[in-house]
């Protein structure tokens, strides 16, 4: 019988407050409006980013329904929506591709990907782009996460969030080019352009920084420094192309300064991909002061700032940052399920751990002792 144009109950993971566990809850799923694309979740990744909201690191409404790595099939599609149908394999995308801004037109521009329009104003409130919500949970209106919400068996987003993939991708692989890998595989092949015989340091070796070193790899890169506290992510580093890994608690000097000593005074390409400003800091500080390119892919903490002398900048690096490794989502996602299913990578080596979607806190418990890379929940 078809769900089309009906309420779905069906269950999710529901944020109620800070620190706390995720709730198991039956929710109601409104149908989609003009537009909009009702999906069916097949897997969904834990990316530290859900994390960063359940510790008030990252701002967003609460409750909330997080998630935003993943993959499903379109269930029904609103009025006017020409670029998916019913029963395509398709992904959520947590950031946009409008072809289109009310600001500025960003998110048109090639070497830009950040959709002003919907990222400033529906993310901010918790809503689609209309600013309204299509999930309530015991008659309350549940806020939406950063247009996605995957940690819900069926969820809306508006059609500019939606991609259609291969029909043969395995969803429970490939959810992960919705967020964790693009962001750090792009990070390095688009947004630092590495080039061939140059020399990398990456800090922090979760999802997206394994995914940098992978990035690094296939651009060529002749040596990869990978710095984490955790030497447990060491093997995996190597593994996947890290030519040197470093614990910055090994160490008398601040880590920046190792890495200088260990690379003639300095790496061409740095990445942060911890979210924290001190190590946002040593990146910036352990790439070449005249040649060297310092990429941001960690979140920083909310309303926190750094305080730069612009000297470090003065003699020639580059600072720079982006969001989903500056891919341009709607066009360049498909092209990369279809580089995967092609075996141009593997996603095997990042995937440490699959659970059911009701064991979600027990993921989250993984990442945060740092036992896991990803852990992907499975309805
Ligand atoms: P993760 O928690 O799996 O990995 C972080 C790694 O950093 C872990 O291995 C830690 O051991 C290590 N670490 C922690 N503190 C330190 C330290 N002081 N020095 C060295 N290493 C340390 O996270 P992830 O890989 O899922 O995400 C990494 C960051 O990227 C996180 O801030 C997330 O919010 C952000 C992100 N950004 C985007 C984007 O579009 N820019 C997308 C996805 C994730
Ligand atoms: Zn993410």
């Amino acid at each position: 019988m078809s769900t089309a144009g009906k309420v779905i109950k069906c269950k999710a993971a529901v944020l109620w407050e800070l620190n706390k566990p995720f709730s198991i809850e039956e929710v109601e799923v409104a149908p989609p409006k003009a537009h909009e694309v009702r999906i069916k979740i097949g897997a969904v990744g834990i990316c530290r980013s859900d994390d960063h909201v359940v510790s008030g690191n990252m701002v967003t409404p609460l409750p909330a329904i997080l998630g935003h790595e993943a993959a499903g099939i379109v269930e029904s599609v609103g009025e006017e929506v020409t670029t998916v149908k019913p029963g395509a394999s398709s992904f959520p995308l947590c950031l946009p591709d409008s072809g289109m801004c009310a600001f500025r037109h960003a998110c048109i521009l090639p070497f830009n990907n950040y959709v002003l329009r919907i990222c400033y104003v529906s993310n901010a409130q918790g809503t689609l782009p209309d600013g309204t919500s299509r999930f309530t949970c015991k008659g309350k209106p549940i806020h939406h996460f950063i247009g996605v919400s995957t940690f819900s068996q069926y969820t809306v987003v508006d059609e500019s969030a939606v991609a259609k993939i291969d029909a043969a991708s395995p969803l429970e692989k490939v959810c992960l080019i919705g967020c964790g890998f693009s962001t750090g595989y792009g990070s390095a092949v688009k947004v630092a352009k590495v080039t061939p015989g140059s020399t990398c340091a990456v800090f922090g070796l979760g999802g997206v920084g394994l995914s940098v070193v992978m990035g690094c790899k296939a651009a060529g890169a002749a040596r990869i420094i990978a710095v984490d506290i955790n030497k447990d992510k060491f093997a995996k580093a190597k593994e996947l192309g890290a030519t040197e890994c470093i614990a910055p608690q090994d160490y008398k000097k601040p880590i920046q300064e190792v890495l200088k000593e260990m690379t003639d005074g300095g790496v061409d390409f740095s990445f942060e991909v911890i979210g924290r400003l001190d190590t946002m800091m040593a990146s910036l500080l352990c790439c070449h002061v005249a040649c060297g390119t310092s990429v941001v892919v960690g979140l920083p903490p909310d309303s926190q700032n750094l305080s730069v002398n612009p000297m470090l900048l003065l003699a020639g690096r580059t600072w720079k940052g982006a969001v989903f490794g500056g891919y341009k989502s709607k066009e360049d996602v498909p092209r990369l399920v279809a580089d995967f299913m092609a075996k141009k990578f593997s996603l095997d080596a990042l995937i440490t751990n699959v659970l059911p979607f009701e064991k979600i806190n027990e993921g989250f418990d993984l990442l945060r002792s740092g036992k896991s890379i990803r852990t992907v929940l499975m309805f």
